[in-house]
């Protein structure tokens, strides 16, 4: 677990950073991962990648509700760890910094980061299947039973397979990244696109591009710099 010279120079002087990060980066807080132990999440029987899917919400969408309320219950009592801090941290480092999350647990705005861009949604959050009206928790962490606007079936507020992203989110995204100086992917197994594909666009442009996973991912090889080890072991080594 080392940074390089190199890497700590372009980390004190960047202008503009992007971080990308994934379900890693939660880990260390008690949310597993999707891939972890191979593939295997499985919920009733069923495979992640079946169960939060498009084809899901049309087929059984009181299945995906349980699903999710059986993840929001284990969620709602989980705490930003050291990496969701020291990012929070890096904003007011920076004069242009962009984080850009997969992540649907809140963790990132929890630790106090701002304007934070989730691809993939939000799990705090439901929408119309109908009217698309978006609806937060109350005040007391209950979701609502139904839309509040036209009384039609809500869904969670996230992104599933198959399904096109927030729209503008991944636009926006791509061009922070096409003008970054330093781009840090941490804890995502860079599998799932288009999100994958932002520290590709970093680099193409010219960034320097450091991943940090204790794993190798698909996309190693297009690092400039590739730190082993936990997320929130490696990061709070960049302020101190
Ligand atoms: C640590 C750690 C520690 C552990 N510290 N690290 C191009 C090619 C092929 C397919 C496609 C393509 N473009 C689009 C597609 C289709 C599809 C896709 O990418 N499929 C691939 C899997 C093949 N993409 C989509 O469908 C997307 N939509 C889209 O493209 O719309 C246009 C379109 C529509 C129709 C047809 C075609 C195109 C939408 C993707 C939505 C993903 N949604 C999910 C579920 C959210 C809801 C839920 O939570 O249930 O989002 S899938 C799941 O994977 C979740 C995550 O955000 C996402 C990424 O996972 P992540 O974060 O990388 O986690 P893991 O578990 O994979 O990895 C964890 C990593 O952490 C590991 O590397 C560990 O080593 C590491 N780690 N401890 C640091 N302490
Ligand atoms: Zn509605």
């Amino acid at each position: 677990m080392h940074i390089s010279t190199e890497l700590r120079k372009r980390w004190a002087e960047a202008n503009r950073v992007l971080v990308l990060t994934g379900a890693g980066v939660s880990a260390e807080s008690g949310v597993p991962t999707f891939r972890g132990g191979g593939n295997t999440t499985v919920w009733k029987g069923m495979r992640f990648d079946v169960i939060s899917s498009a084809e899901m919400i049309e087929r059984d969408l009181p299945a995906v509700w349980e699903w999710f309320d059986y993840r929001r219950g284990f969620m709602a009592d989980i705490k930003p760890n050291a990496a969701h801090e020291e990012i929070a941290r890096w904003q007011d480092r920076f004069a242009e910094f962009t984080l850009v999350t997969q992540n649907i647990d809140g963790l990132h705005q929890k630790a106090g980061s701002r304007d934070v861009i989730e691809l993939h949604g939000n799990i705090w959050r439901a929408r119309c299947t109908v009217c698309r009206f978006f609806h937060n928790d109350s005040s007391d962490g209950k979701r609502p039973c139904a839309c509040l606007e036209c009384g039609n079936h809500l869904r969670p507020d996230v992104v599933l397979f198959g399904e096109m992203l927030p729209a503008g989110a991944f636009e926006f995204a791509a061009e922070r990244a096409s003008r970054c100086e330093l781009c840090f992917v941490i804890g995502t197994s860079g599998l799932v696109y288009p999100a994958a594909g932002i520290p590709e666009i970093a680099r193409g442009a010219g960034a320097y591009v450091c991943e940090v996973n204790p794993e190798l991912t698909p996309l190693s090889d297009i690092c400039d710099e590739v730190i082993t080890g936990k997320a929130g072991e490696v990061l709070p080594l960049f302020s101190r």
